[in-house]
């Protein structure tokens, strides 16, 4: 019994040695003014230099459109975010200019999942939130002006859609871009009461489902007219990531069972054919559809996000484990790079646009476990961003991880995510609750209510 307790006080006193003191309520609560500080540094800029764009740009201190008009992507984007660090004034701010100056009546052609994660999204959030019927009137509008998207032969929508005339373009799709619409969508059935928008939604992603491969797996671009796949690599990151992300949270928000069922079923293939595991922890490869081959060992950024779903999901163990090669891919380049060949360990793509999903992990797993390495992981990731990122007017994208270049943008992500996942991570539990909210892709908290 004695030599027990010895071994185990000799365990203790060598992680703490090693990895340092659990982080105290007190050096959390500095990480949380940090990252506060660093909101309101980007915002300010916002403010200063693109007030009424959609997005600043951080160097050369100018606002920047996606389109011929604004449809105030910062300021939607960056709502709930503000609310929930309890900045007030920034979410005055950033409230009195999207109901003031954010219309859809627009001939304007605009890609569909762009503006469905981030302005549908973010504004249900806001309305949830806050409780002004503005933004669920802004909400209903657009939600009605997407719908012509999706009369394809197939059901799966189309890639842009006019929010004037509901012209549409572009049957070259892939599963992200045909299965992101349930949360919101679900969502809008809920509060119209018409259930179009929620069985619409549904439609096209599980008709992504229904065209998988014999081994469960999807591919990366399909035809939206035909349903044949026109790439057939399958793999969890760019285009079809938050397709596998909405069928989970589809039956966390609502609770469809067949959207649960496809989940099971690819996470099952997920696991199968692309989870490698290596030293440095474990990635997911890239596969043919049809034999499960690899294609090509690439991992990235966007793929990071898989861990904090599993992790969401229950299934602790692989997604430390794939939490171990995101923070590998993040400490090995400095900051991550957009893509990597993990066997060679070699950079394929070199820029780092703010993304979260390392971050959302980490969050997802520590709220899971309430393991300190989580914490360190976020402290580590978080505190690179803000030292190497910041302009005098916000924070830049990095253009090259190695050597260090910065490019003139800013993505709305940056405050809607990336900002949002670091703060949550060293809040008080009390400032979310899991059981009651899911994140949209664009982290964007929606309450949970059962689907009639
Ligand atoms: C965001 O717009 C969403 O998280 C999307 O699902 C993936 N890409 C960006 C962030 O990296």
């Amino acid at each position: 019994m004695k030599s027990r307790i010895l071994l185990l006080c000799c365990i203790l006193s060598l992680s703490v040695t090693l990895f340092g003191r659990p982080m105290s309520d007190k050096q959390k609560a500095a990480q949380c003014e940090k990252i506060k500080a660093a909101t309101r540094h980007a915002w300010e800029g916002y403010k200063k230099y693109a007030w009424g764009f959609d997005a600043l740009k951080p160097i050369s201190k100018q606002g920047q459109n996606w389109y011929g008009v604004s449809f105030l992507m910062t300021p939607v984007d960056a709502f709930d975010t503000f609310t929930l660090m309890g900045l007030d004034k920034e979410a005055r701010e950033a409230k009195e200019l999207v109901l003031s100056k954010l219309t859809f009546d627009v001939d304007q052609e605009v890609q569909l999942f762009e503006v469905s994660i981030r302005l549908l999204g973010g504004l249900l959030s806001s309305y949830e939130l806050d409780g002004d019927p503005g933004y669920l009137t802004l909400a209903k509008d657009l939600g009605r002006r997407l719908l012509p998207a999706f009369h394809s032969e197939t059901g799966m929508p189309w890639r842009y859609v006019n929010l004037k005339t509901g012209k549409t373009r572009d049957s070259l799709s892939n599963p992200a871009e045909i299965g992101t619409y349930l949360l919101e969508f679900g969502k809008l059935t809920q509060f119209t009461g018409d259930s179009v928008y929620f069985k619409t939604a549904k439609k096209a992603a599980l008709m992504v489902y229904r065209n998988r491969s014999d081994n469960d797996l999807v591919g990366t671009i399909i035809d939206v007219t035909t349903g044949m796949w026109k790439n057939r690599e399958s793999q969890i990151g760019a285009r079809i990531d938050s397709y596998y992300e909405y069928l989970y949270k589809s039956w966390k928000l609502f609770g469809d069972e067949n959207c649960h069922h496809a989940w099971e079923v690819s996470n099952k293939a997920i696991k199968k054919f692309l989870l490698t595991k290596t030293p440095n922890g474990s990635f997911f490869t890239r596969v043919n559809m049809i034999s499960g081959k690899e294609t090509h060992p690439y991992y990235g950024a966007l793929d990071a996000f898989y861990a904090g779903i599993l992790a969401l999901s229950g299934d602790i163990e692989t997604a430390s484990e794939v939490q171990k090669g995101n923070f590998y891919m993040w400490t090995h380049f400095k900051i991550e790079p957009e893509e990597f060949d993990f066997k060679k360990d070699s950079v394929i793509s070199p820029e780092y646009p703010l993304r979260p999903e390392n971050l959302e992990s980490c969050f997802y797993l520590y709220r899971m476990t309430k393991e300190d390495q989580y914490l360190r992981m976020g402290k580590r990731m978080i505190g690179d961003i803000l030292k190497k990122c910041r302009t005098n007017a916000g924070f830049a994208e990095v253009k090259n991880v190695k050597p260090l270049q910065l490019s003139d943008s800013m993505e709305s992500f940056f405050l809607a995510e990336t900002l949002k996942y670091a703060w949550l991570l060293f809040a008080p539990e009390s400032t979310l609750d899991l059981n009651k909210v899911v994140f949209n892709t664009e982290a964007h908290p929606l309450k949970i209510q059962l689907m009639n």
